[in-house]
């Protein structure tokens, strides 16, 4: 198993379009492994892999308390949402930054297995938010990109800073 690093917003590699995963082989779970040592480690409670700069639909997930239950979503497509949450968001790409961010409060979600097996999962409230924010990086948007210009142009700046001061 390995840590893979973790892309920091404002990289331009954020905001790259992850493709489908045509079969789900021993490669993929091989990252699936990977994604999870590295999202257990930082801590965290889901990592897409755009956020490990691989451009496929691979996204791992545990909202446990126990950290017991991880859950892998393999080329999600969401069936369908309802009902609007507001909830304080974080990011591994934009440390230090929790912003609240409206997002539907239940998503009903299909998605491959790591063993390649279509399932369908129903989601609400934090397990919901975090679906939606991992399906929304491998669509190369991150969460400050719901939030104002302003403060978007506040986080890149604190973010390119505390960058220059760690080099
Ligand atoms: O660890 C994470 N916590 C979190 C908290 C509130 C809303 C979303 C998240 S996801 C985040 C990990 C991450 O950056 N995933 O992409
Ligand atoms: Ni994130």
């Amino acid at each position: 198993m390995a840590i893979l690093q973790i892309l920091h917003y404002p990289d331009e590699r954020l905001h790259k379009i992850a493709v489908p995963v045509a079969d789900v082989d021993d490669s993929i779970r091989k990252l699936v492994r990977d994604m999870a040592e590295t999202m257990y480690a930082a801590p965290g409670i889901g990592l897409a892999a755009t956020q490990v700069d691989v451009h496929r639909q691979v996204i791992v997930i545990d909202s446990s308390e126990a950290k017991n239950d991880l859950l892998v979503l393999i080329n999600p497509q969401i069936l369908s949402c309802d009902g609007m949450q507001e909830y304080e968001e974080g990011c591994l790409s934009v440390p230090g930054v929790y912003e609240k961010v409206k997002r539907p409060e239940r998503v009903t979600v299909t998605a491959l297995d790591a063993e390649g097996r279509l399932f369908t999962l129903e989601a609400a409230g934090l397990l919901a938010v975090c679906v939606q924010h991992e399906i929304d990086h491998l669509k190369g948007k991150v969460f400050v990109e719901y939030l104002s210009q302003l403060k978007q142009g506040r986080i890149k700046h604190k973010l390119k800073k505390r960058l220059r001061e760690t080099m």
